[in-house]
């Protein structure tokens, strides 16, 4: 197997790095100067980018010296070449750009050096330790120090192992359930796709429950513990009576145990007793089961902002939850809501309702007043929904009423109902509760875990307690908190976790 890494490779290569051949003609940006590395991209590429760089007024220094502001690469995957960039012993260079070759063409064609965008960097690994025997950067077992996009190399993997958290969920059986989504995550952040049981030695939060089933299904294909739970009428019905806004697996349980095996069984059982949730629950049910996509939401976006302006211009209105984290479907749209003043928000989320209703657009709303009161913090409860004020709802989606699509007379609507969340922090916890909501689930768990554990802090959608100094550690922005975490940033699309 070929282990070699980029440091092994450049040592091997002391030669001296080439002479470029058109030397430094006069400057025109000298706030930037490039090196351009040579690795990968070869000697005479290198020449000739050199060259070009330079006939444009480009500064291309030769050497890795202090003055490079901007390291370009091609073809290096980050977990080479940070190494390697550090062995160098450059100062400073936290503070200089390592990018990919598309910064620089993008800049030859502009004539001028370009902003360095999130796509153009090359991102440092996080951890920069190896696993024994491997070139491979080792994988942390908190999902906050790890990038996990939407583009899941190991579905099939995954999507066992969440059927087989969702039927410990149905039991009640929380460390299991726990084991099982920690291991889906962790196999959600790699960058390929394992193909034997052997290609997961080292990897954190794989139990043995968790081999077994990935083992199985390399070697059948399927794992028979998931087919036997996907094909239980137990879990089936579950799934279905959760899937309805409003109810929990308790409340699933106690129908399951009365014989109810339908939808329709518990609309007809007048013994029921249905809170006002789960009525709408059912009186949406065709709608709001249906997931909602991203030109939805934006539409949505749109319906919010309209009524929230009713309570003036300060107010600032941002889409969190799945689709912050460029999820193209989610099962409802999430907004957080905020004021530039600490204290002003209150009745901001009563207008907007009342906004609604007089639109004709509200068909449910579940408003929570804030409890908010940093003197009962820091709370140690991760499950617990946070103290702000918020509301549930359920709003009407003008639809273009599209020709055959909904059957019989009494289906003809030119709407669709969508669930939305909104939440009001305090402009001061505006980050806290920013990172809170954006999610996923796992990497809030972990991002708390992680503070607890690791740093001794205590992290949620309120603030960040800080437990030997005894303190709330102040923050703008999510980056603050990362930083205060000792954490490297992750952006909300590579919090997929
Ligand atoms: N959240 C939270 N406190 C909880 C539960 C959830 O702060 N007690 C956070 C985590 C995700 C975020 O709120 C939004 O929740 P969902 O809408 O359920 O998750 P989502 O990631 O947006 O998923 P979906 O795309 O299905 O809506
Ligand atoms: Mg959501």
């Amino acid at each position: 197997m070929f282990q070699t890494t980029l440091s092994t490779l450049l040592r091997k290569r002391r030669r001296p790095e080439s002479t470029p051949v058109h030397p430094q003609q006069g400057m025109k940006f000298g706030e930037v100067t490039m090196y351009l590395v040579e690795r990968r991209m070869g000697t005479s590429r290198r020449n000739f980018l050199t060259s070009l760089a330079r006939s444009k007024g480009f500064c291309v220094d030769d050497n890795l010296s202090a003055s490079v502001t901007h390291v370009v690469a091609e073809d290096n995957p980050g977990q080479e070449l940070w190494p390697w960039l550090q062995e160098q012993g450059l100062p400073h260079l936290d503070n200089t750009n390592v990018v990919d070759i598309t910064w620089f063409t993008e800049s030859m064609r502009a004539g001028r050096p370009v902003p360095v965008e999130a796509q153009h960097r090359i991102q440092k690994p996080l951890l920069q330790t190896s696993l024994p025997g491997t070139s491979l950067p080792a994988v942390s077992q908190y999902a906050c120090q790890r990038r996990t996009t939407l583009d899941n190399h190991n579905k099939l993997l995954t999507d066992a192992l969440e059927v087989l958290a969702e039927n410990c969920e149905f039991n009640d059986s929380k460390g299991p359930c726990l084991g099982f989504r920690r291991a889906a995550s962790v196999l959600k952040s790699l960058t390929t796709a394992l193909s034997c049981l052997q290609d997961a030695v080292g990897l954190p939060c794989l139990g043995d429950e968790s081999k077994n089933v990935i083992e199985e299904i390399f070697v059948c294909g399927s794992s028979s513990r998931v087919e036997d739970i996907l094909a239980d009428e137990r879990y089936q019905t579950l799934k279905l009576f959760t899937s309805v806004f409003g109810v929990g697996p308790k409340t699933a349980e106690k129908w399951y145990r009365r014989g109810l095996r339908s939808l329709e069984e518990i609309c007809a059982d007048s013994s029921i007793h249905l809170n006002r949730m789960q009525e709408a629950g059912f009186l949406y049910y065709e709608d709001i089961s249906k997931p909602v996509t991203v030109a939805e939401a934006k539409a949505m976006d749109c319906i919010i902002k309209e009524a929230a302006s009713c309570f003036g211009s300060g107010v600032t209105i941002n889409l969190t939850g799945g689709f912050r984290r460029g999820k193209t479907f989610g099962h409802d749209v999430d907004f957080i809501l905020t004021v530039p003043e600490p204290g002003k928000e209150d009745g901001l989320l009563p207008m907007v309702i009342g906004r609604l209703r007089s639109q004709g657009l509200l068909l449910f709303s579940d408003f929570q007043e804030s409890t908010f009161d940093l003197n009962k913090m820091p709370s140690h409860r991760f499950e617990a929904m946070d103290h702000f004020q918020k509301c549930f709802l359920i709003l009407k989606l003008r639809t273009a009423l599209e020709e055959g699509k909904q059957r019989g007379p009494t289906r003809r609507r030119d709407w669709k109902a969508v669930r939305v969340d909104l939440v009001v922090p305090p402009v001061d916890r505006y980050a806290f509760c920013l990172l809170g909501w954006s999610g996923s689930t796992q990497f809030e768990r972990d991002l708390r875990r992680f503070a607890r554990l690791e740093r001794g802090m205590l992290l949620d959608n309120h603030g960040l307690y800080d437990k030997a100094a005894n303190t709330f550690l102040p923050a703008k922005t999510e980056e603050d908190i990362f930083a205060h975490l000792g954490l490297d940033y992750i952006e909300p699309w590579q919090r997929n976790a």
